[in-house]
């Protein structure tokens, strides 16, 4: 499978706090690079991204959102900050209503543009943050023009008609005007805007199978009806990002019945996890979608470190084989995953199992 991949995340590594203690955020450079070095080691061509197109960007966040995200560092600086994260202080309470009211502070502005504190921005930020969004729409190009014929499959090749972004920083919490959960551009919503402003589809099905529910993506199409939003994930009564990922949520206005949400309990497994899944294709299926972007995160490995789940490694082979069945031109964006000796070994074997019956002829 084609892999798309930039070096710029690198300098980008923030503080999070977690668990009242500040520490370097869990999305650390490593995690790409594992899953780089085990996508080549497989013999995966990688292509570099091409530059983000902005008007693709700006279908998916608002325009002062994105103006904050690259002047932040800037205004950190030169508001005297010595500190080399800049975190936030205070958030709109429910009742503190006057959304008119943008703080002119760095400070403020943090607060108003976030939804936690378990990520920063640091120096590199911005530009490892359009590295990563590059590299979906770049993954999204690629499968649009990818030779075949109708939709289904590069017939010269016999390959599957699909692209994998190593994406980081990850994308789905990144909502279209806030940046929270390690995340400060929505990947998977430039991938499925990038097919949908090509033309090549005119409605994208977007699966989340990370172990916490996308409010990002879930955020951007809420209500549009070109997107069908589905995520199976830990119940957010007790599980980031707490606020959003209910059963109850089904999309609003002309989205309304195009958003779908699985909250799932602590220490769910693949078996019960996968039934689940059966009842998100059910349901994307009678929606005639073109194309498929799978926000793909890790973390419901037994073994990750910040989640519940327990995936276990040929679990990751059924998901890839059941996703390739999907039969729809495929966008992989990596989001999350934690457990750093096992995340590139997981995405190599959910993309093994998607192109199994090729690559065992
Ligand atoms: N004690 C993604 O997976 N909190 N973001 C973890 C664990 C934040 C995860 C704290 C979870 C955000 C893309
Ligand atoms: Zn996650």
């Amino acid at each position: 499978m084609l892999i798309v991949y930039g070096k710029e995340h690198d300098a980008h590594h923030c503080l999070e706090l977690d668990c009242g203690e500040l520490i370097r955020s869990w999305d650390s450079p490593e995690r790409a690079q594992n899953v780089f070095n085990s996508l080549t080691r497989e013999g995966h061509a990688v292509v570099a991204a091409q530059a983000l197109p902005h008007e693709i960007l700006l279908k998916v966040h608002d325009a002062d959102y994105i103006a904050f995200l690259q002047d932040a560092w800037k205004l950190w600086v030169e508001e005297g900050h010595k500190a080399s994260a800049a975190f936030a202080l205070a958030w709109r309470a429910r009742s503190w209503n006057r959304p008119d009211r943008v703080p002119t502070c760095i400070t403020g502005k943090l607060g108003y543009y976030s939804i936690g504190v378990d990520c920063s921005i640091i120096e590199h930020t911005w530009t490892a943050a359009e590295a990563a969004a590059a590299s979906a729409a770049t993954a999204a190009s690629v499968v649009a023009k990818m030779k075949g014929h109708g939709s289904r499959s590069d017939t010269h090749s016999k390959l599957p008609r699909a692209a994998f972004a190593i994406c980081r920083p990850p994308g789905h919490h990144a909502m279209r005007n806030a940046f929270g959960g390690y995340c400060y551009l929505n990947n998977a919503a430039v991938a499925a805007q990038t097919l949908l402003s090509s033309a090549f589809a005119s409605r994208v099905f977007v699966l989340d199978v990370d172990y916490h529910h996308g409010n990002g993506t879930q955020d951007i199409f809420y209500s549009r009806s070109d997107v069908c939003y589905a995520s199976l994930h830990a119940d957010p009564a007790t599980e980031f990002p707490y606020f959003s990922g209910y059963a109850d949520e089904i999309g609003e206005g002309d989205g309304q019945g195009y958003t779908r949400n699985v909250p799932l309990p602590p220490g769910t497994t693949f078996d019960v996890w996968s039934e689940h899944l059966e009842s998100c294709f059910d349901w994307a299926k009678e929606k005639n979608c073109g194309a498929m972007v799978v926000s793909l995160g890790l973390d419901t490995y037994i073994r990750d470190p910040v989640s519940t789940f327990k995936f276990e490694k040929q679990d990751y082979s059924a998901l890839g084989k059941r996703l390739r069945t999907v039969d729809l031109p495929t966008v992989f964006v990596l989001e999350g995953g934690y457990d750093l000796p096992s995340i590139g070994e997981n995405v190599v074997t959910v993309i093994h199992g998607f192109e199994e019956d090729i690559r065992c002829k």
